[in-house]
């Protein structure tokens, strides 16, 4: 750290959060204050660059209209309070709420907007010390899936090497946006020759990296992927060696394909067999240095658990894991653990979600959103009373947004912490100010857990952080045991003590502390972490849940005909624009001066069918309501026809709205929210 002393200048070193990727940041500071920000040259995500998101972020952090003071609903009116107060009243509510129906009745739910690990766990360590067993957060619409149908394949979800891979496949993905500097590393495998091939219904700015771009149906690509192991299995193009010794299941998963009729696979992906065939040569030939980078394209449809499951099982038959160019497994640095599964199981209470979704719970210990609305609004399996939500916006990002409204809105009480007056803090019972990431500090790992960062406290705030806010909160509860740490300092020291480093050590190595060095092929030295200690193409554990234990393919409802008569249309929701993350910084003054407005994106032949024009508004509409949009109309082959595309995050034109909770995976429970059925009429003025 540099510091000018006579002028109160400081240079400190943190990484970004305004987007989950964690890239390096030197930030300038005159008298406390934060004048400049740059990307850390030495940080191995962005090597010194910043996207548009993180060059926003003094704007977010010293926003006029951040919350400064805690607020109370009277009424109709907002009333201010002192914090103490708040805070005694909001721990009075929970224990009336308690003593009338039982301490689960009251939930905890962490959005994306407050980010993971220790942020994520102090909120499951606060839910189990108050006795319920209900934490929620954004996982049950993010990521979770997919890391749940690898790891059931595989014993842990797999990451792709992208920087020696020879085939990168980016499946149900838009890097160039959602991750810039994964965008940058995928254009720089390019130029070292690998091959890039692109699967999306829509032809995105990744495909400009693409040698080879697939336009595939919504929700088929279960089917695609099948098609891919069918033509490896009966070419002889796969791993005999690497199948034989690490994986169960293999002869079931052949009978499987071979059932397969590809020309039937081609008309349900809409992608020409030849193409098919084109893409197993590629994996064939580059094998086994092949990796596959998947998104929530696949998460969002009702059969994305087995869509990705049998996408990974292309990667084993390619012996493409954990080595060189391949799917990489992580590690676990072994942290001491804050969260409280081992101490307080608290099974016997039922998690909302357990039982309809084992798998979910097993794997992640996550309570299912969309069956909280439900257990509020019915009070079945029992009633739901009270929230604690930090960093969530599910009126804008939850599918339904009239059940969520009207879900939140029962609620005996519910308490949201934000930066900013939001439309679900609007529902709100207290409203209380958070402080931002650079008001807070953490310890992070990169995805491969390899590397340890600490992201330090930049600037102080007042409003609390995260864990000043769950320690307080539990003391006035009675919970103190199990917040023993004076402030987040005592917390990151304590959760490094297994691995006998300082939180110096880690301040030291801005670029990351190299805590693991990188390890290929493990599983040479110890099991798969499955049941059985192999890779399993066949689940024992899926099938005594009553799931399939195979990557089955079921074809979406959408593509039925019954629905198509009225709904003809199918509708892809929230696929991400670059200025902002979810329904983050709309409110940033640089980024509503572009007055973005979301657009819905229409093939040019829909368009000429029902006389539209770009820039022209539509009514868009659902089985759950409609919205009114102008609408873009694509380069001819860039959107499907008969698909479209809008995306969510926006209050004013809110496409949850239209999104529903009815259709979901069996596995997961994820809802289809990127094959909604709508209607799309012409607006005459
Ligand atoms: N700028 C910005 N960055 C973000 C976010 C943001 O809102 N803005 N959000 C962050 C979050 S929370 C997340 S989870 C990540 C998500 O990051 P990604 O998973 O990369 O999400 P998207 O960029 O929306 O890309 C998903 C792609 O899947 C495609 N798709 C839709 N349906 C299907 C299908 O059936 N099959 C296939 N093959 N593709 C399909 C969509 O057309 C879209 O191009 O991004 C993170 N980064
Ligand atoms: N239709 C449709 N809906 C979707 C998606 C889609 O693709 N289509 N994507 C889904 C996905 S993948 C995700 S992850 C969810 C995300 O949805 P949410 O979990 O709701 O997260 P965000 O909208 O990113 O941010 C929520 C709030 O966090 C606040 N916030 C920001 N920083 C902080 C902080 O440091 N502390 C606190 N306490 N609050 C903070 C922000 O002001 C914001 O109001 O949306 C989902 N919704
Ligand atoms: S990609 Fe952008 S928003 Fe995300 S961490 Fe990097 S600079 Fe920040
Ligand atoms: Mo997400």
């Amino acid at each position: 750290m540099y510091k000018d002393r006579d002028r109160d200048e400081e240079e400190k070193i943190t990484y970004c959060r305004m987007c989950d990727a964690g890239c390096g940041l030197k930030v300038g500071l005159v008298q406390g204050q934060v004048r400049e920000i740059a990307g850390l040259k030495e940080h191995p995500l962005n090597r010194g660059r910043l996207c548009v998101k993180g060059r926003a972020m003094r704007e977010l952090l010293y926003s006029p209209r951040r919350l400064k003071r805690p607020l109370k609903r009277v009424g109709e009116r907002w009333e201010e309070l002192p914090l103490q107060e708040a805070i005694e009243e909001i721990a009075e509510k929970m224990k009336r709420i308690k003593e009338r129906t039982g301490s689960r009745s009251l939930s905890v739910w962490k959005g994306e907007g407050v980010g993971f690990n220790q942020q994520e766990d102090y909120a499951r360590r606060f839910a189990h010390a108050i006795g319920t067993p209900n934490y929620f957060s954004n996982d049950t619409l993010c990521a979770v899936s997919k890391k749940a149908a690898r790891a059931s394949l595989l014993g842990t979800y797999p990451l792709p090497d992208l920087e020696n891979a020879d085939a990168i496949i980016l499946w149900g993905t838009n890097p160039f946006i959602s991750n810039p500097m994964l965008g940058r590393k995928i254009l720089q495998a390019k130029e070292r020759g690998a091959t890039i091939i692109l699967i999306d219904p829509r032809e995105t700015s990744t495909a400009k990296a693409a040698h080879l771009y697939l336009p595939i149906k919504p929700g088929t690509d279960g089917a695609l992927a099948l098609g891919i192991i069918k033509i490896l299995v009966e070419r002889d193009w796969y791993d005999h060696d690497f199948v034989e010794e690490y994986t169960l299941g293999f002869q079931e998963l052949v009978q499987y394909v071979r059932s397969l009729d590809l020309e039937w696979i081609s008309i349900e992906t809409g992608i020409p067999k030849s193409q098919i065939e084109r893409v197993a040569a590629i994996l064939y030939k580059r094998a086994p240095k092949t990796t596959t980078m998947v998104g929530v394209g696949l998460e969002h449809h009702e059969n994305g658990f087995q869509s990705t499951r049998a996408i990974a099982s292309m990667g084993v038959l390619l012996g493409a894991v954990d080595g060189e160019g391949g799917d990489l497994l992580p590690e676990e640095p072994g942290f001491n653990r804050l969260t409280l599964y081992e101490e307080r199981p608290l099974l016997e209470r039922e998690p909302i979600g357990a039982k309809e979704y084992p798998l979910l719970y097993d794997f992640h210990r996550e309570c299912h959103t969309l069956l909280a609305m439900d257990a509020i609004l019915t009070h079945k399996p029992y009633p739901l009373c009270g929230m604690i939500m930090t960093g969530a916006n599910p009126l804008l990002t939850n599918p339904d947004t009239k059940k969520v409204r009207r879900a939140l809105s029962k609620l005996q009480l519910l308490v949201v912490r934000d930066l900013f007056m939001t439309e679900t803090a609007e529902l709100a019972d207290y409203v209380l100010p958070a402080a931002s990431f650079l008001e807070r500090s953490e310890i992070l790992t990169d995805l491969r857990g390899q590397r340890l960062f600490l992201r330090k406290k930049i600037v102080d705030s007042p409003s609390q952080d995260e864990y000043q806010f769950w320690h307080h909160l539990a003391h006035a509860l009675g919970c103190k045991r199990y917040f023993p740490w004076k402030d987040e300092e005592e917390v990151n020291q304590w959760l490094l003590e297994p691995l006998g480093l300082s939180v110096e050590d880690l301040e030291e190595h801005p670029q990351g502390y190299p805590y693991l060095p990188r390890r290929y092929e493990k599983y040479k030295e110890e099991p798969f972490k499955t049941p059985s200690g192999k890779i399993e193409f066949y689940s024992k554990y899926l099938e005594e849940q009553s799931l399939s234990p195979l990557p089955i393919y079921h074809s979406p409802a959408y593509l039925s005909s019954t629905s198509n008569q009225e709904y003809p249309f199918t509708l892809i929701t929230g696929a991400r624009m670059p200025h902002f993350c979810n329904s983050r910084y709309h409110n940033l003054p640089s980024f509503k001066a572009l007055a973005l407005e979301p657009l819905l994106e229409m093939n040019p032949e829909d368009g000429e069918r029902l006389k539209v024009k770009s820039g022209e508004e539509v009514l868009l509409t659902s089985n759950k309501g409609s919205l009114r949009i102008r609408v873009q109309l694509t380069r001819p082959h860039s959107i499907r026809q008969g698909s479209l595309q809008l995306t969510h995050g926006f209050s004013s034109w809110n496409v949850n709205e239209l999104t529903s909770d009815e259709v979901v995976d069996p596995v997961m429970g994820f809802p289809a929210i990127k094959s909604t059925p709508v209607q799309v009429e012409k607006i005459e003025h």
